[in-house]
């Protein structure tokens, strides 16, 4: 009797269903009522007592194997019916993709308009320490943009701050390069202001540097032009307005023709038919001299906007804050779908 159900055991150990059919008879066949275990607990009352212990753990074992092959053999035939029903031809359905936050996408606008005219991105940090984010920029001492209102310094070193524009990457960029210098600065900077709809203390800038022999300021606004038609459409205007930075001379306001009411006057450009969208000017000699540059062979441009603000105007958002919140709501609206 032993002999048998360890030829049993044999056999059990070998078995691979090919179906589901074939698993399903073998469990009748070894645990159905009228199957072969049952068989076996019933012969065991005849068994001798000193043959007792022994036959008992076999079938207990062939038992456990039994079972442990279906268990095992189950769920293949299961995943194969369902991967057979799945249809490889069909369309996968487009919905509840993602979408690019509307700052990273009005920043890659703008990288691609001026990489069309030979501009090329540079980045750095966004610690950084005081001469790239001020001194080297001719920004004295005294200058209230070095006030602790304006910029986060580090409490414990006064040297230490959070870049407050991306012009610093360009000082790097100029100490490390020799001109002709093209080049497109994008990155978060941080500014020590009460958050409210028009300001927020991180926001996005995008900073452009042109360095050749006789740079003029005919360039520069040719350049601005350029951009803004590609950025707001062919029949663009700009306007300059002289202003003041530290780090040029002279510099200017620029502002675009409203693209809402086309410059007729509307509520959006507070009837002046025009909206103010960056900053520029001649970069100081100073500046060029600072970062290792002879200013008495180069001249340049350059300028600088803030991405959140090209993005309320492209997209219409009245309020700043909503690109920080990243209320799906509100990201959704930006699906390329
Ligand atoms: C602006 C306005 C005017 C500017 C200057 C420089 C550098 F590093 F070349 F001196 N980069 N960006 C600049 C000039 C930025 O932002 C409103």
């Amino acid at each position: 009797m032993l002999e048998k159900v360890k030829e049993v055991v044999e056999k059990v150990n070998k078995f691979i269903p090919k179906s589901e059919e074939e698993l399903n008879n073998f469990r009748i066949e070894y645990l159905g009522k009228k199957g072969f275990l049952n068989d076996l607990f019933i012969s065991f009352r005849e068994v001798t007592n000193d043959q007792k212990k022994e036959f008992g753990a076999t079938i207990n074992n062939l038992k456990q194997l039994v079972q442990s092959k279906i268990e095992e053999h189950k769920d293949s035939f299961e995943v194969e019916a369902e991967s057979s029903e799945i249809d490889l031809t069909r369309n996968v359905p487009l919905d509840n993709l993602g979408s690019r936050h509307p700052i990273s996408l009005i920043r890659n606008e703008i990288v691609e308009i001026f990489n069309r005219i030979g501009f090329t991105v540079s980045e750095g940090p966004e610690i950084e320490d005081d001469w790239h984010n001020f001194s080297a920029l001719n920004t004295p001492k005294e200058h209230p943009a070095r006030d602790m209102q304006d910029t986060f310094f580090i409490q414990t070193n006064p040297d230490i701050l959070l870049r407050s524009h991306t012009s610093t990457v360009q000082v790097r960029y100029m100490n490390e390069n020799k001109p002709p210098i093209r080049t497109l600065s994008p990155g978060r900077v941080y500014r020590n202001e009460a958050i409210s709809a028009r300001a927020h203390c991180i926001f996005h800038q995008v900073e452009g540097l042109y360095i050749d022999e006789s740079v003029s300021f005919a360039d520069l606004k040719q350049c601005l032009l350029y951009f803004a038609k590609e950025m707001f459409g062919e029949k663009t205007k700009i306007r300059l307005r002289p202003s003041y930075f530290p780090f040029t001379e002279p510099s200017a306001e620029v502002d675009v023709s409203c693209n809402i009411c086309s410059g007729k006057g509307c509520n959006v450009c507070k009837n002046t038919g025009y909206l103010e969208i960056l900053g520029c000017g001649m970069v100081d000699p100073n500046v060029l001299e600072n970062c290792g540059i002879d200013s008495k062979k180069y001249s340049g441009f350059a300028f600088g906007m803030g991405i959140e603000r090209i993005a309320m105007l492209k997209y219409g958002v009245n309020d700043l804050r909503l690109f920080f919140e990243n209320d799906v709501r509100f990201l959704k609206q930006f699906s390329l779908l």
